[in-house]
């Protein structure tokens, strides 16, 4: 007998004991389906939600040797968990909310693995009556971060500790180690730290998880992961595209490509899984397996959160929104096949360029979009602080997205090292490693751009990357036209080069407009 199993005959044999004669025969009893309530508080921690993640979540934390408590709201999932994988594991089932509550140490601690919305707040409405001052709620799923904000201020008042916890990883990283970015009520966390650092990712010695900060700010920063993931994806799906339609390799080919930037300044995750995606034949025809896949793509929205967070908050989050506005092109593939007919693109492309010089830079291209993407991903981080009122360790983030998420990557490091050199890094771009690796890569990243453009090839994150990192690097822009714009039409103002910020002009462009000039406000 294991340790774990060893604890499980214990906790089963004292459950039999409060429950006199409930515990009916072995397989009832690993089951831990107990007919009435359990006084003994045995569990550290109780899991509401037993889909791919809670059950994953579970796992690892029995694996740590903590004691679980399950919970989920069809039952019949806890009894064919607490029978299956769960079986001879410090997990204990319970088949209603009471009996689930009983089995909780003080402070009680209930984790929420169901899906986002008013699943979540119904839970939060039948746990609260069964709950103490000083008890914790978390939230572990994708959920928007003004959620969170309403539900930890609402369960604020009855004492009750509410933490929103983005948790990244799917359902290998839920079991073996995922990333967790928790926030919401601090006093939550010392009870919750050697859980949640225990079950997570661990990287350089160092847990990818911490406490990230107040209100929604755990949940925000699960969010804008899940952009710079969508942006990630947009730009390996992109540099796919320019190896297959401008050298006209084959899947199998570009996958062994990807291998090789795997072990460079370019290991990913999603560049490791890509690799493997394109070497993989359909079993059914033979093919590679991404020449049968659709090219319609999904999304279930917290890209369309980050981007509209962005232009909330001010931040020129481009890149990561263009890669939302690329997915909802691709699902319009009716029309898009209907376009194809009539709407031409370049005839005469040029001739093939090198294939190893060309490989080489693509890679680059792809080096420095990402860059840009992460640089874009941070700087909404902190817009988002200064809006919302959070202190926000920047250094401490880029650790916690180091392992267990979708987006880790060996790069982390240097976004870690930079903003631990100066916590005010303003953007990534500026930081002595990121300069020169943009610099660097810059012009390679140019060609591919402009041959992408001259030959038809459809590189919306590549292009808008560069557009952001033209834009950023500019002491002047074009926006003196707009200025113009708006005041000739709208009187709205503009400032002058030549005298003081914050003084505002209006011009009589026509000679026909009187000098009244339209209040001065930024939307
Ligand atoms: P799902 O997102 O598929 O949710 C399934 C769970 O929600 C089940 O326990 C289900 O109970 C419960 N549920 C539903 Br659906 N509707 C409910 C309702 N109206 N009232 C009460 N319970 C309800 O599971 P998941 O994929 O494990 O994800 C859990 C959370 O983690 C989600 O917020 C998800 O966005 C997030 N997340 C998922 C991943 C991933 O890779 N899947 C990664 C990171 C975060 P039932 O069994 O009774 O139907």
């Amino acid at each position: 007998m294991t340790e774990a199993e060893t604890k499980t005959a214990d906790l089963i044999a004292s459950a039999a004991e409060a429950t006199a004669g409930t515990v009916r025969s072995e397989a009832v009893a690993t089951r831990q389906m107990i007919a009435s309530p359990v006084t003994e508080a045995a569990a550290d921690i109780g899991v509401i939600g037993l889909a791919v993640m809670g059950e994953n979540l579970i796992l690892n934390m029995a694996s740590r040797g903590y004691t679980v408590a399950a919970f989920n709201r069809t039952a019949s999932r806890v009894d064919e968990f607490v029978a299956g994988r769960a079986r001879g594991l410090t997990i204990l089932g319970a088949d209603d909310l009471p009996t689930f509550i009983s089995l909780l140490k003080s402070p009680r601690k209930v984790m929420l693995m169901v899906k986002a919305g008013p699943p979540v707040d119904a839970f939060i409405d039948m746990l609260a009556p069964l709950l103490e001052r000083g008890d914790i709620i978390i939230d572990g799923g994708n959920t928007h971060f003004p959620d969170t904000v309403r539900r930890e201020r609402a369960l604020a008042e009855h004492g009750i500790l509410f933490v929103g916890a983005g948790v990244s990883g799917g359902e290998e990283g839920a079991l073996t180690g995922p990333s967790i970015m928790p926030g919401g009520n601090p006093a939550a966390w010392p009870a919750l730290k050697p859980i949640f650092q225990g079950i997570a990712a661990q990287v350089n010695g160092q847990p990818c998880c911490d406490w990230v900060g107040e209100g929604g700010a755990g949940h925000f920063v699960k969010m804008v992961h899940n952009g710079i993931e969508y942006a990630d994806m947009q730009m390996i799906a992109e540099a796919y595209s320019l190896l297959s339609d401008v050298l006209g390799l084959s899947a199998p080919e570009i996958g062994a490509i990807f291998e090789e930037w795997n072990r460079g300044e370019l290991d990913s995750y999603l560049i490791e899984i890509t690799a493997e995606i394109l070497q993989k034949t359909d079993d059914e025809t033979g093919q590679p397996m991404v020449d049968v896949i659709l090219d319609t793509a999904g999304q279930k929205g917290t890209g369309k959160w980050t981007s509209v967070t962005a232009l909330d908050v001010g931040a020129p989050a481009n890149t990561i929104a263009e890669a939302v506005f690329a997915r909802i092109l691709s699902s319009l593939k009716d029309q898009r096949v209907e376009a194809s007919r009539v709407l031409h693109g370049p005839e005469d492309v040029g001739d093939k360029p090198d294939q190893t010089a060309f490989v080489e830079q693509v890679r680059q291209a792809l080096y420095a979009s990402k860059i840009c993407s992460y640089a874009q991903g941070f700087q909404m981080m902190e817009l988002a602080a200064a809006e919302y009122g959070w202190t926000l360790d920047f250094g401490s983030i880029a650790q916690m997205w180091r392992g267990g998420c979708i987006i880790r990557a060996a790069f982390l490091d240097r976004i870690k090292a930079a903003f631990d050199e100066n916590a005010a890094l303003p953007n990534l771009l500026l930081d002595a490693y990121f300069t020169e690796a943009i610099g660097t890569s810059q012009q390679a990243w140019r060609q591919v751009v402009a041959a992408a453009a001259l030959r038809g090839v459809w590189t919306p994150a590549f292009s808008s990357s560069l557009a952001y990192y033209d834009g950023y690097r500019s002491a002047r822009l074009s926006a003196n036209i707009l200025q113009a714009q708006r005041d000739y039409f709208g009187a709205h103002t503009y400032e002058r080069t030549d005298r003081p910020r914050g003084e505002f002009f209006h011009t009589n462009w026509t000679g026909r407009g009187g000098s009244t000039s339209s209040s001065t406000y930024n939307a």
